[in-house]
């Protein structure tokens, strides 16, 4: 028996322990070491029962995804199918319990559904999230869940791939039993019960398939709902119809469906996309010289100073997480303004079913209003979100400095100022660090975690250990202006603004980064965070730009129309009192009347060129940003892209992107576009080398690793 899958025996009941950290995965030796067990338990008549369990902190938490790399690569040519191994348990003669801790997801609780009875820990949690992963369920998960758990829940679990607690599994006939305590106890406890008990398989109920009807409006609304909520994404639509197929066929028949489209899913630029953000939001945990085992600050208290659009956000994020807030403002009134904010996000949190009002009662309790510095001398952590202005700014951690203990944290969330300068208005830059968030800070997943030149590995690793506690992706950057998020932002929506003063529409560079899988396009995106803000660092940084090379103006001509976006009613757009937006025919007019006066000629411009010079915008500067060690790595910068841009998760991020492209394709287009327009679109050396080398982003392992 290999050392992944132990079989023991007690009085008559077989125990089968998965043990292959952390997280059990379903791997091709775990599979095999499953099939020996089986193996013996059918030649061995005296075994009544088997009982399977997870060893350490989980059930099976899925198939082995590193394994996919290598099928979809051709490393490996096929892939043992682990649906016979699965009807051959459901076929044991004794009886079979799945006892289940921790997650069993993916293939875990495909697993799970072959035995004849689930129990489970209250605290465990199943789940089907393939779809996550831009596959689908493919061991039979989308024939036997229906069948268990009725179709609408099947549809829903493969369909979004969210967990669902071990209590609402139990509600919905996934699981037999919650237990207490000792699970392998009460698992041989239950067995006992059941030994003489009918062994129910999965594959043979059909209780809860419905009829044509019923399912035909279920099927209707979730493939609307999946081509809403995940626009763009294969996967969903392809488990669906794996499950309207459980609907229709035998099981047997219903399997090979599911298996065509697991296939086809499986061989997807979307799945390897999604695959590497996978293992991308894992990997930028890891910093080189962070080691894993560096000390880390307790963080156990938070004061913020600023309670604007940023500031009150980010006392909900460090509430939410149980963290006491203290929250500064200038005077009584901002400061209401700040709370008012914050109680009316919590109750459309309640609204929409996230939080309940007990949990928002006990949150609000945390967060404590002030108009002193005085008890900031207790916090362990504080976070500055005030204006962006570096003399505001200075002034700030001046204070802070001199009343804050030894050894707090102190971060500024700004989103583009120097963190050097920040931190030279202090005795301690050891301890001062860039924490900035992304707005709606109590939504957006991102934290840019950005180092200064003094910054201790302590507070580094302190933070990058926080984000995952205040349940964002800590991504930790070096300091440039704008960072990696914002350095990267600012030419994409230059380019976007030059598209438009050469002749698109502001809907038509929108709509088609919009199309391409962008949340939102960049214009309309420039009005949710405020035109105002872009303005303000333009202005402050005017002295730096370069004589005689080409500036987008329009943007500028809107601020100094007072039209900032949302907040003033209209920008790019205009936008009724619920924020609704439509085109403006006014701007339209304006753009055509201020490009005349500058001579621009206008032209018919592709939404492939639209695309093209936005998405490339961003590889090049990202490019650059990875020579420069700012960003560590090219899945650094995709992970930033997809929690705080809204790139879509389906394309891997711009460096993954250009990647999948091909970079000797994207480097030629950027110095046709370079050739054409300008200066600005001069390829970065790093893209030009490894496009003549035929090289990846992947590839490039960052400036310390220096490979390329
Ligand atoms: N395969 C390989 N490695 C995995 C893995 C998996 N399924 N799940 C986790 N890991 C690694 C992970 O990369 C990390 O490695 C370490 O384990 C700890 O994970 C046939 C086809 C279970 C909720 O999608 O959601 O089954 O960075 O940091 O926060 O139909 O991991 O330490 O080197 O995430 O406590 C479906 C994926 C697969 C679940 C634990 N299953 N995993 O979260 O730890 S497809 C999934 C998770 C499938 C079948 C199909 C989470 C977790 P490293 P971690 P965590
Ligand atoms: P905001 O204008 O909404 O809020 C700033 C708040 O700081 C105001 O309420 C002001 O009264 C308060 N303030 C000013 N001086 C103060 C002082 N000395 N003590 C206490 N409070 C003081 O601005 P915002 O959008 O929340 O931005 C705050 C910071 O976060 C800026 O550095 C900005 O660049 C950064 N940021 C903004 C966004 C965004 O999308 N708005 C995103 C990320 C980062």
């Amino acid at each position: 028996m290999s050392n992944l899958v132990q079989l023991t025996k007690m009085d008559g009941i077989a125990v089968v322990t998965i043990d292959n950290p952390p997280v059990n995965a379903l791997s091709a030796a775990v599979s095999a070491g499953i099939a020996a067990a089986v193996a013996q338990i059918e030649k061995d008549d005296t075994i009544k029962v088997v009982v399977f369990i997870g060893a350490g902190r989980t059930f099976i938490a899925g198939a082995d995804i590193k394994e996919f790399g290598e099928l979809t690569s051709g490393k490996i040519i096929c892939r043992e199918s682990l649906k016979p191994l699965l009807v051959r348990i459901e076929d044991l003669r004794a009886r079979v319990v799945m006892a289940i801790h921790g997650t069993a997801f993916g293939g875990g609780l495909e697993l799970a559904m072959a035995g004849h009875y689930r129990i489970a820990l209250p605290s465990a949690q199943v789940g089907q999230p393939e779809v996550k992963l831009g596959i689908i369920p493919g061991a039979a998960g989308t024939q036997r869940l229906p069948r268990l758990a009725g179709v609408a829940k099947a549809v829903e679990m493969c369909a979004e791939g969210a967990p669902v607690k071990a209590e609402d599994a139990l509600k919905a006939g996934i699981l037999d039993r919650l237990v207490e305590g000792d699970l392998l106890a009460g698992a041989v406890a239950f067995a006992k019960e059941v030994v003489a008990k009918p062994a129910p398989k999965t594959r043979e109920r059909s209780e809860k398939l419905g009829t044509p009807e019923e399912n035909a409006a279920i099927f209707a609304a979730a493939h609307e709902t999946a081509r809403k909520k995940q626009r763009g994404l294969l996967a969903p639509l392809a488990a669906i119809d794996a499950i309207e197929a459980a609907t229709r066929l035998s099981f047997e028949q219903g399997c090979q469906k599911e298996e065509e489209l697991f296939t086809k899913c499986l061989f997807s630029d979307q799945s390897k996309a999604l695959i590497h953000a996978f293992f991308g939001e894992r990997e930028v945990a890891k910093i080189p010289d962070v080691p894993k085992e560096t000390p880390t600050l307790g963080v156990d208290s938070v004061g913020i100073v600023g309670a604007g659009t940023m500031g009150g956000g980010i006392a909900m994020v460090f509430a939410n997480a149980g963290i006491p807030v203290l929250l500064k403002e200038t005077d009584q009134a901002a400061l209401d303004r700040g709370l008012a904010n914050i109680q009316k996000n919590y109750a459309n949190s309640v609204k929409r079913g996230r939080f309940t009002q007990q949990f928002v009662d006990e949150r609000l309790k945390l967060i404590r209003p002030t108009l002193e510095y005085g008890e900031f001398a207790g916090v362990s952590m504080v976070v500055e979100a005030v204006f962006e202005s570096m003399a505001l700014k200075k002034e700030v951690f001046n204070q802070l400095d001199r009343i804050c203990k030894q050894g707090a944290i102190l971060a500024t969330n700004t989103s583009s100022l120097n963190i050097d300068e920040i931190a030279s208005a202090t005795s301690r830059p050891q301890s001062v660090i860039g924490t900035h968030f992304f707005s709606p800070a109590n939504v957006m997943r991102l934290l840019e975690i950005v180092r200064g030149a003094a910054t201790g590995k302590e507070v580094m690793a302190t933070c990058m250990q926080l984000s995952k506690k205040l349940g964002k992706v800590g991504v930790l950057v070096g300091n440039c202006m704008g960072f990696v998020g914002n350095r990267m932002f600012g030419p994409y929506r230059r380019e976007a603004q030059f598209l438009v003063e050469e002749g698109a529409s502001v809907e038509a560079v929108d709509n088609a980064l919009y199309a391409f899988g962008m949340a939102m396009g960049p214009l309309a995106t420039g009005d949710l965070a405020g035109l105002d803000v872009g303005w303000r660092i333009r202005k402050e940084f005017r002295h730096l730009e370069k004589p005689g090379v080409r500036q987008a103006f329009i943007e500028d001509r809107l601020c100094e129309l007072g039209r900032f976006g949302q907040k003033t009613g209209a920008g790019w757009y205009k936008y009724d009192e619920n924020r609704k937006t439509s085109p403006d025919q006014q701007v339209a007019a304006l753009i055509r009347q201020w490009t005349s006066e500058v001579g621009i000629p206008q032209r018919q411009i592709s939404a492939e060129e639209i695309v093209e010079r936005c998405i490339y915008t961003l590889v090049n500067e990202g490019a650059r940003l990875l020579e420069e060690g700012i960003a560590l790595r090219a899945v650094d910068i995709d992970i930033i892209y997809l929690n705080g841009y809204g790139f879509p998760a389906y394309r891997g991020g711009p460096m993954w992107y250009a990647d999948t492209v091909g970079l000797k394709k994207v480097c030629e287009r950027i110095r046709e576009y370079q050739q054409r327009l300008g200066s600005w679109w001069e390829p970065a050396p790093l893209l030009q080398r490894l496009a003549e080398q035929g090289k990846t982003f992947a590839e490039f392992s960052g400036r310390q690793g220096a490979a390329a």
